[in-house]
């Protein structure tokens, strides 16, 4: 039987780069976003999709014939307050309740690091399922998106796993990044994870590489089946000559969100102009 796998949010970072890597045979990737997304290669198994998740009647027709979704759809920066809820909590409500109506019975949610933003790193390794800390609206619609995620689990008996997403590029950006970083293909051996543990109902993993400087517990997503196979250390003198350690007195030294703790991402003092 052929697997197909909705992922919403496709032409974004993570998206654009689980792509390649999601590509499996007898399995057809159903991407769709709300901009355009890069037409299919020879011989790439994937249908194309321009939609909003705030679409309902679009997500509804998007979740036909889908056996999982993996949803990254959304604003992935901290951004207005009005498009946080429409987009980034409405819009996975949307997602949640559209899967339910057409009978899909597993959806992995990207949830993030900023869910548990300002939990202290001086208060040791971040476990699994730590207790919501946002460090500003996108952290808070993550929360939303797991509280989503739980509640469709336990009233509807959906597999529902949100990932706590750290820093997913290509290679680490900062010093912050060498703790934070998901290399793209751990990533993807996340997610493929997420696909194929059998009856994992409801669940919050860490979404990081095994990094020599990781502050997370991979403890719940090894119960997944998840390996990690890479380690930022690998970019460890580049960044640090690039960058120089971390100042301690830093958001990103203190905070696991790191400077989105601090004043740069005051959202409501933005908008109110005071
Ligand atoms: C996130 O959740 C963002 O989507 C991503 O752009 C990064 O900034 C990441 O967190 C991070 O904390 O590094």
């Amino acid at each position: 039987m052929t697997a197909r796998i909705l992922i919403t949010g496709a032409a974004g970072v993570v998206g654009t780069l689980m792509r390649p890597r999601l590509a499996a045979e007898n399995r057809v990737l159903r991407l769709l976003d709300v901009a355009e997304l890069p037409a299919a290669r020879d011989g790439e198994n994937v249908e194309l999709l321009q939609a909003s998740v705030t679409d309902m009647a679009a997500m509804e027709s998007a979740m036909k014939d889908v056996d999982a979704v993996i949803h990254l759809g959304g604003h992935s920066l901290e951004n207005t307050w009005e498009n946080i809820l429409r987009v980034n909590i409405d819009g996975t409500h949307t997602v949640l309740e559209a899967a339910r109506r057409q009978g899909v019975r597993r959806v992995i949610l990207a949830s993030s690091n900023h869910a548990v933003g300002y939990v202290e790193r001086a208060s040791g390794e971040a476990g699994d399922y730590l207790f919501p800390r946002p460090d500003t609206y996108y952290g808070v619609s993550k929360v939303a998106v797991e509280a989503l995620g739980s509640m469709y689990a336990d009233r509807y008996g959906l597999d529902v796993i949100t990932i706590r997403i750290g820093s997913c590029f290509e290679r680490p950006k900062d010093v912050r990044m060498l703790s934070t970083w998901l290399s793209p293909d751990d990533g993807a051996r996340l997610f493929e994870a997420c696909l194929s543990v059998p009856a994992p109902g409801f669940r919050i993993v860490w979404g990081v590489s095994d990094n020599d400087r990781r502050w997370f517990s991979l403890d719940e997503a090894h119960a997944l089946g998840y390996e990690s196979k890479d380690n930022s250390e690998v970019y460890a003198a580049e960044v640090l000559a690039e960058h120089g350690e971390l100042d301690p007195s830093s958001y990103a030294a203190k905070y696991v969100g790191g400077a989105w703790c601090g004043p740069e991402f005051d959202t409501a003092v933005k908008e109110a102009g005071r």
